[in-house]
């Protein structure tokens, strides 16, 4: 390309003069949305609700976005840089509008517009429904590495799934039971997607394979399955680069199965049809655990398929060979659900571009970078051979043939260590073949990398150890997790940002988060300090309002806020909060009214989603709400102990809990939270933490000062020893921890419910006690008590912790990490979009 290409077609005058300016006035978005309302969604001033206002300004902003992503994607194809794909299952967006207006530069100038036409911002904002196509930690990070990627210009794009039904809604039913509803979010229709029904792939299931010579294969018959894209534009914080996530959606390939068809068997060809449109149905809602079900493996493979292809086509469209694939594509591969991509790429390159098995082998491997995000046992991807057999005989073949040469290298390696051998095979052996598809993400991938520094060091020490032995320990690497400060500050906490913003001078921080640092000049001014309470009590009266128009209830803004919210999960021990709450009660109870005067008054708020088919996370949420209800009602605690779970957590919910913190909790048994990223984001917003050793908890210590945490509970190394002890030398509760024996007793009085219902859960700790509940109960005690104190004794300490902590979080920004899998990983540069 030459830049002085002739027009492409027609009077290159009448084409500019059509264009659409882009430096928009009051004006202009006024008309738009005008327009909008008018001409898209047939309405006028007499007929248009706070929703109508909100698709009809979607749609406006929408173009400005388009207009970047245009640009943005003609120069990547004119100065084709290497270009980085992120493949994830999730992408938990939340909402769109207040960060679009945000990073394009254009919130006030819309909410002036707004204001002119009858609407407030806010009331606009809050009528869009959140995108929640990811289940917690792992979906939410996806979306803010693309938000980091197009701030930092750098080519990255996103692949995922275009989910009819997102995560669930969680209502709370009145016995306190978490019940499940579908979240048809599409159904108002989703301004933020352009379709692209011109670009589609095909995407095979079953059939047989068949192997030629040299490595070959043919993959023929089954079921052929219609990829289509979705795009969806991720605009950058104060630049044009806007870059893409393309969701796919699964059509039937023909309406009808001919054969069938013609066959007369009229009802199995229309169930064909269905069947391959329930593929991009719903998101599978377990988090941290591998379930197992078939239709999950066609969700991969066909979501891997499609991008692949996808990725392919492009990078043919560059005119360049084959073998230089590798240095124009990079996929990071988010956990192992994105694996299958390896035996595809591999497919693709030995059976349709018929290049030569260990070339091929060469370009995958120099392709794929892969991304750990635990190192539970249970949440572990291991896929039946069978289910393979039937739905993917060719990657079954090219699994086995890869296994094969892998294994004799390790052989060569390991002479005679067959042991090894066995533990690092693709393919586990037993009761019917499980594929390992950790181990073949490792094999497959020129980098791995955990997601902070313990957690890192646990992969290379613990699960991957053979691996590191065979590879060498420089393939495996430390990315710690960030979060986006335009979303988890900027966006979520107004009233800080802008004093920040005011503070520092200018809004430059949003994009150096290490400039946040700044701050620390001020931490002893009292009129700042006073200042920076103000926007916590504001933060926190908005929390209160939001508690009393949903649940009805009044909570005292002025008490200290307690939160944990995340999804529920054993490890995580929501239960060692709860337990600890019936505690702080039971003390309450014990004392004298005078006592009870002295006591600092806590709100403790709970929030977040129990897969639907994990029984004992379900229980644990039924005993926080009815802890919730018997201490609420309870006049001996009004005042200074207020409990609540809050329904149905997600991206908006978090938005408004996260900034409201006076301390949250991140409290996971050691070892176990692989890195945790709401610990960030509470920081960020000047939250004090209170946590274990434990994931980034460990890093934000580091950074932010130990002074200024409350750390607690057995460190990693120990907890070994510890289930051991639970395992072969148990000590009954009474004597380990006389607090949680007298908590436990009182939860079997019958006080919150039938002491039936809480017996399982009780005995998940009184036997075995797997996540060391007993062991940390007595130090997590002896921490909380500290934090009382800090609060109490001296306020204006607590404000200094608060600034510092946020004046610290700077190696949090994501786009540091971004950056970092930029030049660590990718070897991939910025592109500046003019
Ligand atoms: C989380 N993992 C980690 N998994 O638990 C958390 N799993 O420590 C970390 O901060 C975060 O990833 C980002 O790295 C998850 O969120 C899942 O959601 C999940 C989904 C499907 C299958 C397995």
């Amino acid at each position: 390309a030459t830049g002085k290409e002739k027009w492409p077609r027609g009077d290159e005058e009448t084409w500019k003069a059509g264009l659409r300016s882009v430096d928009a006035d009051v004006n202009d978005i006024t008309k738009s949305i005008v327009h909008h309302i008018q001409t898209s969604l047939a309405r006028q001033a007499y007929n248009i609700d706070n929703l109508g206002a909100y698709q009809a300004t979607a749609l406006a902003a929408r173009e400005d976005l388009i207009i970047n992503w245009n640009q943005t994607q003609m120069t990547y194809t004119r100065k084709q840089p290497k270009r980085a794909y992120y493949l994830s299952l999730e992408f938990l967006m939340g909402r769109t509008l207040d960060n679009a207006l945000l990073n394009l530069g254009l919130k006030e100038k819309f909410e002036t517009g707004l204001d002119k036409l009858g609407f407030t911002l806010e009331d606009v904002l809050d009528s869009e429904r959140d995108a929640a196509l990811g289940n917690g930690g792992l979906g939410r990070l996806a979306a803010c590495y693309v938000d980091s990627g197009a701030t930092c210009e750098i080519p990255l794009w996103g692949y995922g799934l275009r989910y009819h039904y997102g995560m669930f809604q969680q209502l709370i039913a009145p016995d306190g039971s978490q019940l499940e509803a579908p979240d048809p979010w599409l159904d108002n229709s989703n301004p933020w997607e352009i379709p692209r029904l011109d670009v589609t792939a095909d995407v095979r299931f079953g059939g047989h394979a068949e192997k030629l010579d040299k490595g070959r294969g043919i993959w023929s018959g089954g079921q052929e399955v219609l990829a289509v894209a979705y795009d969806c534009p991720i605009p950058g914080s104060d630049t044009k680069s806007t870059n893409n996530i393309r969701f796919w959606s699964a059509r039937p390939r023909r309406g009808f199965d001919l054969q069938s068809f013609n066959a007369g068997d009229y009802d199995r060809a229309v169930e064909t049809s269905n069947s391959a449109a329930n593929i991009t149905n719903v998101l599978y809602p377990n988090d941290n655990h591998y379930a197992g079900k078939s239709l999950r493996l066609q969700q991969q493979y066909f979501w891997c398929a499609a991008s692949l292809s996808d990725i392919m086509r492009r990078f043919k469209n560059t005119g360049q060979p084959i073998s230089e694939f590798p240095n124009h594509v990079v996929i990071q591969l988010n956990d192992t659900h994105p694996t299958l991509a390896i035996p595809e790429l591999m497919r693709i390159l030995v059976d349709e571009e018929e290049v030569p098995w260990d070339d091929a082998w060469q370009i995958v491997t120099r392709t794929f970078a892969f991304t750990n995000h635990t190192v539970l046992p249970e949440a572990l991807e291991k896929w039946p051979v069978s289910l393979f057999q039937q739905l993917l005989p060719r990657h079954l073949q090219i699994i086995y043939d890869l296994n094969w040469t892998f294994l004799q290298s390790v052989e060569r390696k390991f002479p005679g260590d067959v042991d090894k051998m066995a533990r690092m095979s693709l393919i586990e052996e037993g009761h019917g073949q499980q594929i390992r598809m950790a181990n073949l993400a490792v094999l497959g991938s020129f980098k791995v990398n955990g997601v902070a520094e313990l957690h890192s060091e646990l992969v290379r020490t613990t699960i991957l150890k053979d691996f590191v032995d065979f590879f060498g320990v420089d393939k495996f690497r430390n990315v710690t997790n960030g979060i986006t400060p335009r979303r988890w500050l900027d966006q979520c906490n107004p009233a800080l940002s802008n004093l920040i913003t005011e503070t520092l001078g200018s809004r430059a921080w949003l994009k150096d988060l290490y400039l946040l640092k700044g701050l620390l000049e001020h931490e002893s001014d009292p009129t700042f300090q006073k200042k920076w309470a103000a926007a916590k009590a504001n933060n926190k009266e908005r929390l209160a309002k939001y508690i009393k128009n949903t649940l009805g209830v009044t909570v005292d803004s002025k008490a200290m806020f307690d939160i944990q919210v995340k999804r529920i999960h054993e490890y995580k021990r929501q239960s060692l909060n709860i337990l600890g709450v019936i505690h702080r009660y039971l003390t309450i109870k014990a004392m004298s009214p005078e006592e009870r005067t002295k006591v600092t008054p806590r709100v403790v708020l709970f929030a977040g989603k129990a897969a639907p088919g994990y029984w004992m996370a379900k229980l644990i949420i039924r005993l926080i709400v009815n802890v919730g209800k018997v201490i609420n009602a309870d006049p001996d605690a009004k005042g200074i102990l207020t409990v609540l779970f809050l329904p149905d957590y997600s991206v908006s919910l978090a938005e408004l809990l996260i900034p409201a913190s006076d301390i949250s909790e991140h409290i996971s048994t050691a070892g176990t939270e692989a890195s945790g990223t709401s610990n960030m984001k509470f920081c960020l917003n000047g939250g004090l933490l209170l946590g274990t050793v434990d994931g980034a908890n460990i890093e934000i210590a580091e950074e932010v000062g130990e002074e200024n945490v409350f750390f607690f509970g057995h460190l990693t190394p120990a907890v070994e020893e510890l289930r051991y002890q639970h395992r072969y030398h148990p000590m009954p509760v009474e004597k380990k921890s006389p607090a949680l024996a007298a908590v436990l007793e009182d939860i079997m009085s019958g006080r919150y419910g039938d002491a039936s219902i809480w017996e399982p859960f009780v005995n998940t700790i009184r036997q075995g006690d797997y996540y060391l509940i007993s062991d940390d109960f007595d130090s997590y005690l002896q921490a909380q008590k500290m934090v009382d104190e800090a609060y109490t004794k001296d306020p204006q300490q607590w404000i200094k912790k608060s600034i510092q902590t946020t004046a610290k979080m700077g190696k949090f920004s994501s786009d540091r990490a971004i950056m970092t899998y930029a030049e660590e990983i990718w070897n991939i540069e910025t592109l500046k979009i003019n």
